[in-house]
């Protein structure tokens, strides 16, 4: 039996809830298989509500035990409980406390929603559908009260206690070895945002003044012995606190925020209310275990929680349709954060790539959706780039067209108008278009219509005329459930770039323009720039102003030109990137790669520039990944000769380029002692990417440079891309640094997760045997996501040859892996499952080894919604 037969709900049947829940009093009674929970709902009807609806609260696996409505107890005939519903049958005031009693067993709960324990601890997870696993309650985000907890456990079972808000008061249970603390939010909240924490936990703790004095007791909890690992963590929630002050003038709210770090969870993070709960692998660092990539993640994601505080929480989704009114605006937030704190430009490059990465090929398949979806099976399957990460883009164009005081206003109107509110798209673009005076009806079809669009921009001069013509085409592909599809608001920023190297002076329609902005409104679009008097280089859509897919008439010399002199480096990066996908593109369809020479000059150049950040160059130099290539390619992709050719690339610029790799390594070597900061990482990954060309032929002394570096390494980035390095050459070297990193991390979970994934994305037959192999180590568990995002979603991610194998093994491999988690854990075994979102465009033989994959898991009887959801959409 299915869970529940998927059934679609819609944004256009939203209805405002019947009732609503001013307090709720909980009363949680932790014990590892029966765990009571006492809730005491202040319910009241809602004047805007449907007149006489009954009381129906939400449930999801519980039991029941008794029911009372006003201190009365309730007879059985007086409701009607299932462990879905809890519905009252008989007329009731329109004011009244119900208090509802159940039981919920936290050991069993394999699902990592609801209460559940983890190395343990007792945790929540409760957006978005969790609450209800908990205790019945009406479980939607536009239902907000005021909570007051009591959580009781046995001491030396769970000494640390917690929950939301401000602590009231503590104290020993008589005679019991148990104890208590009470815990009170004094802001409204949405059940989606309760959280409660019992364990054996350190508390590593801080102080925070907010600039208008309010002090803030801050805490990281994290497993006793791991203390020293939470300190950048802290220090990015500090910078982060300050930074919401100064950039968005918000400031923190309670007197005390939490964290706590947990090791088995399904994401990366939840913003709950001043407590925070985190996957560990977002908290603890150290130089020895962690890599310069992840204490920016740390950084980020510590960053993205805290700002939910303002939006997510304080101004709260109105339903789930509307999720990226909060993550996308979230996603932009916790961006900025990190290019104020590091390289702007890098970090737009970073950005960009992980948009196209997940985004674009979410978009470009049989999972698309809109940023704002207009209906869904299971919601858990929309925590999705679209929303996330395009959201952002969509919040990013926002500020471009409204400029950086408009925006400001807007954001700050927004805020006033809907603090304490479960709020909507409408309300978030209405207090922009009100703040600014801008019609952003046009603007808002970003959220509605899916799909990337694909801009032309053909730009021609005219000697006589001294002007440069640009036409701009835009066209936006059918998608999944949206065939007919509208031109979108597109504002692109663009500089037009003279011999010299300098950008000229935008005139259009007879005016300088105050920003280098076009607003491109219609299909097809003329713009005339004057006054130029020689022909200029466009440099199109800067910074990525704009979510698309562009194409331009540009020749490989303009990208050469670009490439050594955009002054936006973001097209910079773009130039190069474009350069190497011309060559990618023809060389995986002809079997042969064109002449490189252009490429290599314009790398040369890079590589040799002392004035360009080490940081940039790595990301200028890397070639494009083979999922983007192929998804470049678009049709009838082979991932074999992908490959072929993007090694074949690699090989030829490390030909070329070997001398001035050589003097990059050699020069940006050093013995100082390890730093996270982004100066010194941008070094390391210059360095680093060197070292990957520079063994790309596999000679004896190359690997024996990687070894060295292995061996010599006082810090984890250094240590892990040597052995990263290793692992793509079958070497005897290879087998050694790989057993030599299982020995030193066998008691360190997160790295081995990094060691996993590395074999996990091994490109050579052998791979499937040895994932297979590591699923029965005793390090890998199939209950813990991280665990299983690192070995199977890598491989399914990370390694297009061996995934896609023609014989369909890979496919298979990934199949078995969900139809056998779904039943412990259907939310992660749908993520995986989502791998297959790209498998249209690979070729027939692959493809139908794809679609027969999914068929095997859309016949299995009993699935989960999470995955029917999936296998439904992905076959449609
Ligand atoms: N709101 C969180 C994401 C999140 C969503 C669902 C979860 O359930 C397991 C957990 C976290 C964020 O954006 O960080
Ligand atoms: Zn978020």
């Amino acid at each position: 039996m299915r869970d529940a037969e998927p059934v679609p709900v819609r944004l256009a049947d939203y209805r405002p809830p019947a009732w609503l829940v001013d307090t709720v009093d909980l009363d949680v009674s932790l014990h590892p298989t029966a765990t009571r929970v006492i809730s005491r709902l202040a319910l009241r009807r809602n004047p805007e509500g449907a007149a006489d609806a009954p009381v129906v609260l939400d449930g999801d696996g519980l039991t029941l035990v008794r029911v009372a409505l006003d201190g009365a107890p309730l007879a059985g005939g007086a409701y009607e409980a299932t462990p879905q519903s809890l519905t009252l049958r008989a007329p009731t005031a329109d004011r009244f406390v119900l208090e509802v009693e159940t039981l919920v067993n936290p050991t069993a709960n394999t699902r990592l929603m609801g209460l559940y324990r983890s190395s343990g601890n007792y945790c929540t997870q409760c957006e978005a559908e969790g609450f209800r696993r908990i205790t019945y309650f009406p479980d939607r985000p536009d239902v907000l009260s005021v909570y007051t907890v009591r959580v009781e456990a046995d001491r030396a079972e769970a000494p640390v206690l917690l929950s939301n808000g401000n602590l009231e008061r503590n104290g020993p249970v008589a005679d019991t070895g148990r104890h208590y603390t009470i815990w009170h939010d004094p802001w409204p909240k949405p059940a989606y945002l309760f959280a409660l924490v019992g364990g054996n936990l350190s508390k590593v703790p801080d102080h925070f003044v907010t600039r208008s004095g309010r002090p803030i007791e801050l805490g990281i909890y994290v497993e006793p012995g791991k203390e020293s690992r939470a300190s950048y963590a802290m220090d990015a929630l500090k910078r982060s606190m300050r930074w919401d002050e100064t950039a968005f003038g918000r400031e923190y709210d309670l007197d005390v925020f939490n964290i706590v770090a947990v090791s088995d969870f399904n994401m990366g993070a939840m913003e709950n209310k001043g407590l925070n709960i985190f996957n560990d692998k977002y908290v603890l660092a150290s130089p020895e275990t962690a890599t310069d990539a992840d204490y920016a993640g740390i950084e980020s994601v510590i960053a993205h929680e805290y700002f939910h505080n303002w939006s997510g929480n304080r101004v709260t989704c109105r339903d789930w349709f509307q999720l990226c009114l909060k993550e996308g605006l979230t996603v932009f937030r916790d961006q900025e954060f990190s290019s104020d704190q590091r390289s702007r430009p890098v970090k737009r490059i970073a950005d960009v790539r992980t948009l196209k990465a997940a985004q674009f090929t979410e978009d470009a398949g049989p999972l698309s959706h809109p940023v704002r979806p207009d209906t869904y099976r299971e919601i858990n399957n929309f925590y999705t780039a679209t929303v996330y990460e395009k959201g952002a883009e969509v919040v990013r164009m926002l500020k471009t067209l409204l400029g950086e005081d408009g925006f400001r206003a807007g954001m700050d109107l927004y805020y006033d108008r809907h603090d304490g509110d479960a709020a909507t798209i409408e309300d978030f673009l209405a207090a922009f278009a009100e703040a600014t005076g801008r019609d952003l009806s046009h603007f808002a079809l970003w959220y509605a219509q899916s799909g990337t669009p694909r801009v032309t921009a053909t730009g021609a001069y005219d000697e006589a005329a001294r002007s440069f013509r640009l036409d701009v085409r835009q066209e936006t592909a059918p998608t999944s459930g949206q065939s007919e599809k509208k031109p979108v608001m597109l504002p692109l920023t663009l500089g037009l770039i003279g011999p010299d190297g300098a950008d000229q002076p935008l005139t259009l329609g007879g005016s300088n323009m105050p920003h280098p902005v076009i607003e491109v409104t219609e299909a097809e679009q003329s713009f005339v720039f004057t006054g130029l008097d020689a022909r200029p280089v466009l440099s199109l859509n800067r910074g990525f102003s704009a979510p698309i897919n562009l194409s331009t008439n540009l020749s490989d010399e303009d990208l050469v030109f670009l490439a050594a002199h955009d002054a936006d480096p973001f097209n910079r990066f773009d130039a190069m990137q474009g350069l190497a996908l011309r060559l990618l593109k023809t060389g995986a369809a002809e079997g042969r790669l064109p002449d490189a020479t252009p490429l290599v000059e314009a790398a040369r150049r890079v590589l040799t520039d002392t004035t360009l950040d080490p940081a940039f160059k790595a990301q200028a130099l890397a070639l494009p990944g083979e999922n983007e290539i192929a998804r470049e390619i678009a049709t009838d992709v082979n991932p074999d000769a992908v490959f072929t050719t993007r090694r074949a690339l690699r090989a030829v610029l490390a030909e070329a380029l070997a001398a001035p790799l050589g003097e990059t390594y050699d020069a940006l070597t050093t013995t100082s002692p390890y730093s996270p900061d982004a100066a010194a990482a941008g070094r390391r990954s210059l360095r680093n990417l060197a070292l990957d060309y520079l063994t790309s032929g596999a000679t004896s002394e190359a690997i024996a440079r990687a070894q060295a570096q292995y061996g010599a390494a006082d810090n984890m980035t250094d240590r892990f891309a040597a052995l990263a390095v290793l692992s793509q050459h079958d070497t005897p070297a290879r087998t050694e640094a790989l057993a030599d990193f299982y020995r030193r991390f066998v008691n360190d979970p997160l790295v081995i997760d990094k060691w996993l994934s590395l074999q996990a994305q091994i490109p050579e037959e052998g791979t499937l045997e040895r994932v297979k192999a590591l699923t029965l180590l005793p390090v890998f568990s199939m209950s813990n996501p991280n665990r299983v995002r690192s070995l199977v979603g890598a491989f399914a991610v990370g390694n297009p040859t061996q995934f896609h194998r023609a014989s369909g093994e890979g496919h298979n491999f990934l199949v078995d892996v969900v139809l056998g988690l779904d039943a412990t854990n259907p939310q992660v075994a749908a993520r995986l499952l989502s791998a297959f979102k790209s498998f249209r465009q690979l070729e027939p033989a692959r493809r139908a080894s794809a679609e027969r994959a999914l068929q095997r898991v859309a016949v299995t009887p009993g699935l989960s919604a999470d995955v029917a959801d999936i296998a439904i959409r992905s076959l449609s």
